[in-house]
Formats: structure tokens, C-alpha cells, sequence
């Protein structure tokens, strides 16, 4: 397949793009390298060693035929003609938009990052739907979203939708409660509360996209992903990816083992109960890869919860504070106040059967998980930056 991956440097991006690759598909990459600027300016880096931006294309280059080219076009700040000439010349099969601001602290910070954040991924993919309407509307869009836009809700989260009900024999006039049937594909939009201006510009993208699907018939995959830990493995990544630890772009089991390799204590947020939903970085390259193999029917909406575990942060904590100990590393969990404005003991069920439906098989044992990157990470501890550490980004 010809695939466009819109993010390709990024933590996800960049072993995606490099399993895209290694299974013989065509790819060509976009991005603006705005993590790389916005890391420096946070006095942070990440914690594995990644080659320049420059040095990533050589390699790609010269170790892939099969990669096409990139582009450092931003979606959202070029105008949409830029993103159009790239489809038109490139024709893809399937999009991979992973080009988004992808860190809900950053965006609570002041006022121009929670804009800059809504422009970029709001407009950019706004910009992507046009481009895609006049250039390629045969392409699978995947795109990617957030557990988060659901928010906490205290009730049951389906995937996507709440499904309507249809006539089983939709010819005969006189129908009982009995004739009707869920429409899985169908449905309400379920209700998004999200919690940060992040999350937000991801809820309307969901909205932008799924009226894209239903006015113009494109089809899309939008993914609402769980928080993603680890790095991946030697079979999806020759380099290492970045692997970020701040409190703005480094997400909680990786921010929680980088503390455990500087004996730091672990920041957990308020009482410790608030509980989301998990996968491993090797999860996520794999369901968006079968996200990519099996894509919907033409003018399809569709939507993947996309993580595997369901743990409350004290418990994660408690995970990363027991494999820590095992390695000689002394680290205690810590109650910090909460810098969020978050529901902090909710009850949470979101549904996630389709991408085991679609062939998942998921990485199950987390504590194993966070051994194995305890032992990863440990050789960069003297890249630690301490400072970056503590919260200092309040919601409030
Ligand atoms: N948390 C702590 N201590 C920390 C960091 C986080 O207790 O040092 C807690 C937070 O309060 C929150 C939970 O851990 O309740 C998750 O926080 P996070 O920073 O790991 O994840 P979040 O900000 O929600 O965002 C991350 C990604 C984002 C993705 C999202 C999925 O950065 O791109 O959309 O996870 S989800 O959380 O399901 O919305």
C-alpha cells in the first residue's frame, strides 16, 4: 500500500513509519518537527538519544527503497494547498494522521498554547478532509484520537456511538418494540466531556471528521487511544524512539519509571484513583496497523477504543514502585496535589471489543511491560533532567 503518515518523527511516528517500511509498504512522511522545538524550549530532551531530524531522513533514505520522501509542512500553519499537492502527487491508499499537538498540560498552560493547540490540530485536519475531498476521497483515513474525549462520565463508554435501532423487515408498515434491531455502524455520536483544550480540539475533530464521512463519503478510522507506555521493540524500531519524561509531553508510566532510575519519588496526582485505559507503544503500532488492513466501507465512520488495560494511577504507581524494588531501585509513591482539574475516584467501562474483533492481540502483562523499560531507559539516567520533573502547569 502507498501510505501517508502525517507525524512520522514522532513517538508513535517514527517505529510506525519504521514497521510500515520493514512489511514492503510504500511511505512518505510529513511532519513539522514541532516536538523537537517545543521539547527545547521546556529545557527538556528525550531520555533515549534520537538522530537529528536530517539524519533521520539520510537513514530512511538510504536504507529503504521504499521511502518515498517527506515534507516538514505543517497542517494546520501552511495553507491547505501545501497538504493537497502532497496527495495529489503521492496518490496514498491510507492517511495516518498522528500530526497533531499531542499533550493536554501543554495546552492549559496560557492562552497561546491552548490556541496554538486547537489551530494546529482543528484546522490542520480541517485543512486534510478539503485536501482529501478534492484529491484522494478513495483513501482510508486513520486518524488519531483520545480516550480522553469521552472524559469521565460515571456510566458505560461504547465505541463511538451509541447504537440506533432498525426495522429487521424495514417493507412492512406495523412495527413492535420486537422489529428493531442495534445498528452497530449507526448511531449517535456518544457524548464527549473532555478535560483539556487538548482533548477538545480532538473532540472536534471527531466532529469535522465524521461529518466529512457522512457529506462526502470519505471513510475513516478514528482511533480513541488509550495512554501509550514504553518503547517499542528491536522488530519496530532500529533507532530508539524519543522517549519523553516532562510533564508536558511525557505521559504517567513513562514519567513514572524515569523517576524510578533517578530514585525519585513517584508524582502521583491527588488521591490516585483517577483510572484510565492502557496500551503498550507495540500495541499501538499493531492495532493501527490493522486499523490500516482492514479498513471500513466507503463513507464509513468508524471508531476503535484502542488500549488494552484498565488501572487507576495509585495502582500503577504500585506496579512501577514493586518492578523498581526488584531492580534495586528505591522509589515510594508520592501524593502530590492534583495540578488537574480531574475527577480523581470515577467509575470507568469503556467497551473495546472491535480491534480484538479485527485480529489484536494485546500485550497483557503490564508489571513484565514496566520491568522491561525500567531496564531500557536505566543506561540514560544521567540524561535526567530533574528539573522537568515536578508539575508546575496548572488546570485551575
Ligand atoms: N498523572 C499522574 N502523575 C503524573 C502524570 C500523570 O498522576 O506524573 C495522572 C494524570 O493526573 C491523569 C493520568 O495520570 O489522571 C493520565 O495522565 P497522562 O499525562 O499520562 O495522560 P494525558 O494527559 O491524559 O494524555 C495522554 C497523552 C494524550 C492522549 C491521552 C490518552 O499525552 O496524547 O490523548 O494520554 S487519555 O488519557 O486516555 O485521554
Amino acid at each position: 500500500m502507498k501510505i501517508l503518515v502525517l507525524g512520522y518523527d514522532g513517538y508513535i511516528g517514527y517505529p510506525l513509519t519504521l514497521h510500515l517500511l520493514r512489511l514492503g509498504h510504500e511511505v512518505y512522511g510529513v511532519d513539522n518537527v514541532s516536538r523537537r522545538r517545543r521539547i527545547t524550549k521546556l529545557k527538556s530532551d528525550s531520555l533515549t538519544p534520537i538522530l537529528s531530524v536530517v539524519g533521520r531522513i539520510e537513514y530512511l533514505k538510504s536504507n529503504y527503497s521504499n521511502f518515498v520522501g517527506q515534507s516538514t509542512i505543517s497542517l494546520g500553519n501552511n495553507p491547505p494547498m501545501h497538504i493537497r499537492g502532497i496527495l495529489n502527487h503521492f496518490e496514498p491508499d491510507a492517511i495516518v494522521h498522528l500530526a497533531e499537538q499531542p499533550s493536554a498540560a501543554w495546552s492549559m498552560n496560557n492562552a497561546y498554547r491552548a490556541a496554538t493547540t486547537q489551530h494546529e490540530n482543528v484546522i490542520g485536519t480541517l485543512h486534510l478532509l478539503w485536501a482529501m475531498h478534492r484529491e484522494c476521497s478513495t483513501a482510508h483515513l486513520v486518524k488519531l484520537g483520545t480516550m480522553g474525549e469521552y472524559g469521565t462520565p460515571n456510566c458505560d463508554i461504547p465505541e463511538g456511538r451509541i447504537p440506533n435501532w432498525c426495522l429487521l423487515h424495514e417493507d412492512e408498515p406495523l412495527q413492535k418494540p420486537g422489529d428493531y434491531q442495534p445498528c452497530p455502524m449507526s448511531g449517535l455520536l456518544f457524548p464527549r466531556t473532555a478535560g483539556s483544550f487538548y482533548h477538545l480540539s480532538k473532540v472536534m475533530d471527531t466532529l469535522n471528521i465524521e461529518f466529512a464521512c457522512r457529506n462526502w463519503e470519505l471513510y475513516s478510522t478514528d482511533i480513541m487511544q488509550g495512554v501509550v507506555f514504553g518503547l517499542a521493540n528491536p522488530a519496530c524500531q532500529e533507532e530508539l524512539t524519543r522517549f519523553d519524561y516532562d510533564e508536558c509531553f511525557g505521559t504517567a508510566i513513562n514519567r513514572f519509571c524515569t523517576q524510578a532510575i533517578i530514585n525519585h519519588p513517584l508524582t502521583v496526582y491527588g488521591e490516585g484513583n483517577q483510572t484510565r485505559g492502557f496500551l503498550t507503544l507495540n500495541d499501538s503500532i499493531q492495532c493501527i496497523t490493522i486499523a490500516i488492513e482492514n479498513p471500513p466501507l466507503a463513507g464509513e465512520y468508524r471508531t476503535l477504543n484502542q488500549f488494552e488495560s484498565v488501572y487507576s494511577i495509585n495502582r500503577l504507581a504500585l506496579m512501577v514502585h514493586e518492578e523498581a524494588d526488584r531492580l534495586g531501585l528505591k522509589t515510594e509513591p508520592n501524593h502530590l496535589t492534583n495540578p488537574r482539574k480531574e475527577a480523581e475516584s470515577h467509575y470507568y467501562n469503556p467497551d473495546h471489543q472491535e480491534l480484538f474483533d479485527l485480529g489484536y492481540v494485546p500485550t497483557t502483562n503490564t508489571s513484565l511491560e514496566i520491568s522491561k523499560l525500567i531496564q531500557k531507559i536505566l543506561p540514560f539516567k544521567n540524561r535526567v533532567n530533574k528539573e522537568v520533573i515536578m508539575p508546575k502547569v496548572s488546570w485551575k
